[in-house]
């Protein structure tokens, strides 16, 4: 009997405990992964350099309502705090700050009653010490002019300026901008250089080859993206609007637990696929005509980009299917080209040179240069915490990039009008390996044929 109570009473703690932990995500990057991002920033500094990097502030939507915070994406990289007034300082030697001696100090908005009745928890000092493990944490009212100090300093590593930070949101109640100006007035009386260039630079050479905790994050990302999409290409109907399409993608996204869409979602029909960045999507989209939805889940921070471009009525035409092959044909090419070793500008050339030769054949370009009029964009982008990422002109095993060749042709272009208001582009998000790339967003349907079965099953809506 006590045995078999303590085991009953064993199950029932353990359940309890997981129910507890299964309540939220766990799968975030660790303390150990910003830990060993800020070590790999710091060894590229000066040996007397400061890295000074800030939260993203808040943003006004209407009278009082904001936007939904969004973390800046060096400062989350660095600290993964997702709160704004926060300021972090690192030093390649130690120096002591505060009565703290150390490399590493953040200053973290405090902890209020009053504002956590209303938005929610602050983490606070002891909050963010137990979640990034980092020791020398502080508030941001201690970041003053008597705190800190840069006389020893000779070089300041940040982008404070080029992000505007303080530029756009000047204001003497807001910390972040307090805290910027003081930087400001440090480095001007002080006259430290600010190395923006190298800060950028080493941001990118760190961001642009990602970690399996953070391809895993892409691959979630893609993934959940891959399911919005497939289910636009069973749902599309004449008579659907542009928007809906974007709810039944948006749908999928939220439900599987992305916190936002990584930009904002493109849905254009026709001439709306002509307009590279058409966000709109009020249209109604009709018998015929091809829609182009460009549209990817946000997992924790780090996004996809994925583009199909399926017809309404399940069923391309002639000649949006000869345009389709082009593009199609163009992102096989540039695919290939991602490899190891070769230049990130490979990419580009790939598709264009398919993209260039099929559109001579079918006459609807005399030239390269008119064929450039129909695919006026570049082919590839880096990909992770932003949706065009900080990345390396030459590709190397861990990096990410998306690969989206097209061909828009509006009303009115110097061609056959049978051609006219058709907008195809198809992206998808690749991983290169040492032993080859891998496609994160291979699970929807890029052909033909594959597009057209896939149409004719039924949506869930
Ligand atoms: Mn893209």
């Amino acid at each position: 009997m006590k045995i078999k109570h303590l085991i009953i009473g064993l199950l029932s703690t353990l359940s309890l405990s997981s129910a507890i932990a299964q309540d939220y995500p766990t799968d975030y990057l660790s303390p150990e992964f910003h830990a060993g991002r800020r070590a790999a920033f710091k060894e590229k500094m000066s040996d007397k350099g400061v890295g000074i990097f800030f939260a993203s502030q808040t943003r006004q939507r209407s009278n009082d309502t904001e936007f939904q915070y969004a973390q800046n994406k060096n400062f989350y990289y660095l600290t993964g705090l997702e709160e704004p007034n926060a300021v972090l300082l690192l030093f390649k030697q130690p120096v002591t700050l505060l009565g703290k001696t150390g490399t590493e100090f953040i200053f973290v908005q405090n902890r209020d009653p009053f504002k956590e009745l209303w938005t929610g928890k602050i983490l606070g000092v002891d909050g963010f010490k137990a979640k990034s493990k980092m020791e020398n944490v502080f508030i941001n009212d201690q970041f003053t002019s008597s705190s800190i100090s840069l006389a020893a300093v000779d070089s300041v590593y940040t982008l404070y300026r080029t992000e505007g930070i303080f530029a756009k949101y000047k204001s003497k109640e807001d910390p972040l901008s307090r805290m910027a100006s003081l930087v400001d007035s440090l480095v001007i009386s002080n006259a430290k250089p600010l190395a923006s260039r190298s800060t950028l630079n080493t941001l990118r050479t760190l961001r642009g080859i990602k970690l399996p905790e953070e391809i895993a994050l892409i691959q979630k990302a893609a993934s959940i993206s891959v399911l919005g999409h497939n289910d636009v290409m069973r749902a599309v109907k004449p008579g659907m609007k542009e928007y809906q399409a974007q709810a039944i993608m948006e749908y999928h996204f939220k439900k599987e637990g992305s916190e936002y869409p990584g930009y904002n979602s493109i849905n254009g029909a026709a001439e709306n696929a002509c307009v590279l960045h058409y966000i709109t999507n009020l249209k109604t989209i009709k018998e015929g005509e091809l829609l182009l939805s460009d549209c990817a889940a946000e997992y924790h921070g780090y996004s996809a980009d994925v583009t199909r471009t399926v017809p309404a009525n399940g069923k391309f035409t002639e000649a949006q299917k000869a345009l389709y092959e082009i593009v199609l044909a163009a992102q096989d090419a540039g695919i290939a080209a991602c490899k190891a070793g070769a230049p990130f500008s490979d990419i580009d050339a790939a598709s264009r040179a398919v993209v260039n030769a099929g559109l001579i054949k079918l006459g609807i370009a005399a030239n390269e240069k008119e064929a450039r009029t129909y695919f006026p964009h570049g082919t590839s982008h880096h990909l992770g915490l932003d949706v065009h990422d900080l990345g390396p002109r030459v590709l190397a095993a861990g990096v990410v990039v998306t690969v989206e060749p097209g061909i828009y042709i509006p009303a009115g272009s110097k061609c056959d009008k049978k051609w006219w208001n058709i907008g195809i582009r198809i992206e998808d998000d690749i991983l290169i390996t040492e032993k080859g790339n891998v496609n994160l967003s291979e699970g929807s349907p890029r052909t033909v044929a594959e597009i057209e079965k896939m149409a004719a099953q039924k949506s869930m809506f």
